[in-house]
């Protein structure tokens, strides 16, 4: 997947694409990241890249031209352009797939108050949140769109991921997880995840994702018990008996 970054400040990229989990998989070549310097498109003699808003407001608004240069350099005509914006629909799991599908990305991140209007409405650019909060500027959100597409992308995990995240994201929060010592400060691993009974293991996962599902995001739960008896594409149950029974039981 090759990723186009344009932004006032590239040196920020640079703890996620070169030491994390995301470095790795561009060292495998799995991701291609780009950084471009929106500012090295400045044709103003002091390299401006920002001037004040129209009509007041205060603030800084990144000029229409620099970003111009920054899309023509990249190529980003008829490319899918992100735009990292606190206006955008925020970003889920649906959309994050979605994206881990793509093979070409152009990502822009402004600063301040944003960029000219001009810039979305030619480019074509598609707005997206991470969240209902606002940030000096979109690197941020980039680097967590990135990883969290990144994470889906085959070989990145280091576990061939695709199934595993199928059937782990399944609208449901995730159930406890523990790992050695079986006994830590006189708290112990649940009885049933050292048993080996794989069958009985699944029912605990499923039951405890539903519990704690039910407890914090009750909009979650309600979705999740309305699609029970949905058929798998195969046309194949969703649900087992005994899964149905969990499910009625915390209902
Ligand atoms: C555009 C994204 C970009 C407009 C970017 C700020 C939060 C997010 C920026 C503004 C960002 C997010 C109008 C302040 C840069 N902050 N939630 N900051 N305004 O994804």
């Amino acid at each position: 997947m090759k990723i186009d970054i344009l932004t006032l400040f590239p040196e920020m990229f640079s703890p996620v694409t070169r030491d994390s989990m995301l470095g790795r998989a561009v060292d495998k070549g799995i991701l291609d990241i780009r950084l471009t310097d929106i500012r090295d498109f400045s044709n103003d003699k002091h390299n401006k890249a920002d001037d004040y808003p129209f009509g007041g407001g205060g603030g800084m608004v990144m000029m229409a031209d620099p970003i111009f240069g920054a899309m023509e350099h990249v190529k980003a005509r008829g490319r899918k352009v992100i735009y990292m914006s606190p206006r955008g629909r925020i970003l889920d799991e649906a959309k994050i797939r979605e994206l881990s599908q793509m093979d070409d990305l152009v990502i822009l991140c402004g600063h301040y108050e944003g960029v000219d209007q001009r810039v979305l409405d030619y480019w074509n650019v598609e707005e997206i949140s991470i969240g209902d909060y606002v940030l000096t500027g979109g690197e941020l959100p980039a680097m967590v769109l990135i990883d969290s597409v990144a994470r889906l992308l085959p070989g990145v995990l280091g576990n061939e991921n695709s199934a595993l995240n199928e059937s782990v994201y399944s609208g449901l929060l995730e159930h406890p997880q523990y790992t050695q010592p079986r006994e830590y400060r006189g708290m112990e691993v649940p009885e049933v995840l050292v048993s080996g009974n794989h069958k009985l293991i699944d029912l605990w996962k499923l039951e405890e994702s539903l519990k704690i599902t039910k407890e914090r995001r009750e909009e979650l739960f309600e979705e999740f018990i309305s699609h029970i008896d949905d058929r798998n594409e195969d046309g194949s149950k969703r649900f087992s008996k005994d899964e149905k029974k969990i499910i009625d039981k915390l209902k």
